[in-house]
């Protein structure tokens, strides 16, 4: 069969373990720098173009936003497939926007994440379902964000943008909401920011967005009208049970999908995920079912416009 011109095709980002689930929740949550670069090299091999990545302290599987901690697996990563590395700025809702950034600064990725607003990022509810944990930690990291506000005003999105403008690393533009569409709007036209912008929807953070597929289709219609069909790339990611759903409908729109254990820990109702690769598979066959192809590595680093 013949082959889609690259920009039809879709990127499929896997987002390998994130700072919302903790290891008490899943025994496949990749935890040490081996899990986690095992985990990116599976997620690529199953089809992932790009790779999305925190780090936890091995011990203990709390969130570790020094740059040593992604050393510890970035070159395994590196060596073992050709998947675009997307360190995040985000790191975990708790920390300061300064030491979000530093692994992003020092070890210079093709793509970072951006997240494009201030809100409430809870994730108590959690509490209802997990209700024993290993480390002392977690309870208490859950139960904080009751009364926590995930901290990325104007200055410090200029100061992600301006810590990484030197190093060439473009953005995933997290927006959880459709203010996040109009502060983004608001970088372009200050020309802080360099289409195509690679935006990433997020729904289903308590905070954010639902995961209607009104609000699928708003997102859409509202980035298409503020930033230009052609100037902006689409990916969506479907927190928990939405996850699968959500790609379903943005892929069948043209958009482009994040799956992986930082989003959601299951495969199906009740049943957790094994394995990162996993939920890139059934994307995939998501993807595939729908008749659409998906990007390779090289593909999606010409769709982004990335430094390669
Ligand atoms: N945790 C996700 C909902 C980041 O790393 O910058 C969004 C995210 C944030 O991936
Ligand atoms: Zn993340």
């Amino acid at each position: 069969p013949k082959s889609t011109a690259p920009k039809n095709k879709v990127i499929i980002s896997c987002a390998i373990t994130g700072a919302i689930h903790t290891p008490s929740m899943s025994p496949h949550l990749p935890v040490t720098p081996d899990e986690i670069a095992q985990s990116a090299i599976g997620a690529a091999k199953a089809g992932a173009a790009i790779v999305h990545l925190h780090a936890r302290n091995p011990e203990t599987g709390r969130p570790d936003q020094s740059p040593e901690a992604f050393a510890k697996f970035l070159p395994t990563i590196k060596a073992g497939c050709d998947a675009i590395v997307n360190i995040t700025t985000g790191g975990a809702p708790t920390m300061l926007v300064s030491e979000r950034v530093r692994p992003a600064a020092v070890h210079s990725p093709e793509l970072a994440s951006l997240n494009m607003g201030s809100f409430n990022f809870a994730l108590y509810p959690m509490l209802n379902r997990f209700k024993t944990f290993k480390h002392d930690w977690e309870a208490a990291y859950l139960e904080g964000t009751r009364d926590l506000i995930f901290r990325n005003t104007f200055k410090d999105i200029e100061f992600v943008l301006a810590t990484c403008r030197d190093n060439g690393t473009r953005f995933e533009f997290e927006c959880y909401d459709i203010g996040h569409l109009y502060n983004l709007a608001h970088f372009l036209e200050r020309g802080l920011v360099q289409p195509p912008l690679f935006v990433q929807s997020v729904f289903g953070i308590l905070g954010g967005m639902g995961t209607h597929p009104e609000d699928i289709a708003m997102m859409r219609r509202t980035a298409d009208r503020l930033l230009g069909r052609d100037t902006y790339r689409w990916s969506v990611l479907g927190a928990g049970r939405a996850q699968m759903p959500t790609a379903a409908i943005a892929a069948a729109q043209g958009g482009n999908v994040r799956v992986g254990l930082e989003d959601s820990l299951w495969i199906g109702p009740g049943q957790l995920a094994e394995s990162n690769a996993q939920q890139v598979t059934k994307v995939r066959q998501i993807v595939e079912g729908l008749g659409l192809e998906i990007a390779t590595p090289d593909e999606a680093r010409q769709i982004l416009a990335l430094k390669g």
